[in-house]
Parts: structure tokens; sequence; C-alpha cells
């Protein structure tokens, strides 16, 4: 299992950031403690310098397998399905200056927040337009350089476009595009999917990427999440991707760091031992 942590390059208000402030000095603890990559958030390529990025990265040997753009919603109110038409420009070239950068660190450019909510006066119809035609324009514009896009589902309480993997699904149809994915979050998919593993099983292989968070947003094993099954599941899709950890940095962001990777291995041994043995049988 290829696992990853969310580090913030800038800082933040989104809470479940566990890294924020020091890039290079994060990074060598992330890799210390036996995670194999980090998933950068930022807000703007502009304010980030990815000759730096990816020095400090190849330095520590750690791979940058998604980078997330959500900080431009929480930051800036930019997402697809705007009113203001400048608005809903600036999110979809937003999203297409995370191009290069995602081709450079072979990483997938995560569509979480950013693809917004239905704002007063705008019907669902329209949003729901606005959200493809946007995908369909960065996901046209990232086919070239290699790069995929991934939509999350996320929960009823921070949207109420695409809480679940069957819109989701959905969405891919409407969407048409080869390089456009999914990215399923463990604490969305307990809130919204009837059942987490089949809808797994549904989503398969358009699973781009993978977030990891227990059921109260905390660090895998803090919560009721049954994540031997969950992870189970995914790897019998045939999940070649990372899973990535997004919680709370409680009771402390090291701490929830170091039990996540702590507890996710020893899943990972266990999910490995439990197969070996039924097809040793
Ligand atoms: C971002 O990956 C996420 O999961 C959302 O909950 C952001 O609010
Ligand atoms: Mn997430």
């Amino acid at each position: 299992m290829k696992l990853a942590i969310v580090l913030s390059t800038q800082p933040a208000r989104f809470n479940a950031v566990a890294f924020k402030g020091d890039l290079e000095a994060n990074i060598a603890k992330i890799v210390r403690w036996g995670y194999d990559g980090v998933e950068l958030a930022i807000r703007d390529p502009k304010l980030t310098d990815a000759d730096v990025i990816e020095a400090i990265a190849r330095r520590h040997g750690l791979a940058i397998p998604a980078i997330g753009t959500g900080q431009a919603w929480g930051e800036e109110g930019l997402s697809f399905p705007d009113p203001d038409p400048a608005i809903r420009r600036a999110a979809i070239e937003r999203v297409k200056s995370h191009i290069p950068l995602a081709a450079r660190f072979d990483a997938i450019i995560i569509i979480g927040l950013l693809r917004g909510i239905v704002k007063p006066g705008v019907s669902q119809e329209q949003a729901m337009q606005w959200v493809i035609e946007a995908l369909q324009e960065c996901s046209a514009a990232a086919a070239p350089a290699g790069v995929r896009l991934a939509l999350e589902p996320i929960n009823r309480y921070e949207t109420t476009l695409i809480n679940n993997v069957r819109e989701g699904l959905d969405l891919i149809d409407r969407v048409g595009a080869d390089n456009f994915g999914l990215l399923l979050d463990t604490f969305h998919m307990n809130i919204e999917e009837p059942d987490m593993e089949e809808s797994i099983r549904m989503a398969s292989d358009r699973i781009f990427h993978f977030h990891v968070a227990d059921s109260n947003r905390w660090h895998p094993g803090a919560g009721h999440l049954d994540f031997a099954a969950l992870l189970g599941t995914l790897y019998e899709t045939g999940y070649q991707g990372f899973v990535s950890g997004e919680f709370m940095p409680e009771p402390d962001a090291d701490t929830a760091a170091e039990r996540a990777i702590a507890y996710l291995r020893a899943i990972e041994n266990a999910i490995s031992s439990l197969s070996s043995s039924f097809s040793s049988r």
C-alpha cells in the first residue's frame, strides 16, 4: 500500500489538513514516519515554486501523487457553478494552471470543493451544466499532458453537488473523458454511501485517488470504520494508486500522522496474510 498524507503549501482554513507551514521540515518528518508520498494542497500554482517543491520531494525520495485545489474555493471563493461568469472562468483557469505542475509530478488534480455549491438564484440543473462544461474543458486541457482529474463526492453538509459515488459515476458519463474519474474519501462515504464496500466495487477502475479518515475525521483507528474491509475491497478492484491520509490534526498533527501509518500498516499486513492464507488453501 502506497501511503501519502495531505500537506498544505500555504496557510489554509481547511482543518482536516494535518500539516501546514515549513515544507522541508514537514516533508522530512513525513518520510521519517514511513510515508511514501505527500498530497499537496495548493491554492494557486503561481504562488508556489515548482523547482523548490520538486527538489525537496526528490531529496527525501517522496512521491507527489495528487494536488488538492480546494483552497481556491475556501480562501478565494472560486467555483465552477458561480452565477458570476468571471468567477466561473477564473475557477476553470485555476484548475488548468495546475496541469503543468501535475504533469511534472505525475500527480492527479483533485476537484473537491472547487466544484462548488448551488448558489441562490441558480437552479440545480444549471449548476450541474456549468460543472460538466468546466470539467469537460479541464479534462480536455489535461489529456495531452497525460494528467488525470479526480472529482471527490463530498457529503451533503458541504455541498449539494455530487454527494455520493452513484452521482459521481453519472457525472463521469456526462463529462465523457477517459482522464476524468473519482476520488473516494472514507469520511464522506461513511455519511453518504448505503454500503461503502459496494460503492468501492461500483466505482472500481474509475477510482483515481483515495482519502482516508475515520468516522470522526480523526486519523484511521480513532473511530469506528472497518479499514480492513474498506482497503481490502479497494485493492480487490485492482487499485494501484495512493491511499492518502486527510484527517484532523488531533490530538496533534504529528501524533495523528504517526498513529495513522502504524494503524494502516498493521491492517495492510493483516490483509496480505489473510489473502495469502486463503490462496494457500
Ligand atoms: C477535501 O478532500 C475534502 O474531503 C473536503 O471535505 C473538503 O472540505
Ligand atoms: Mn477528502
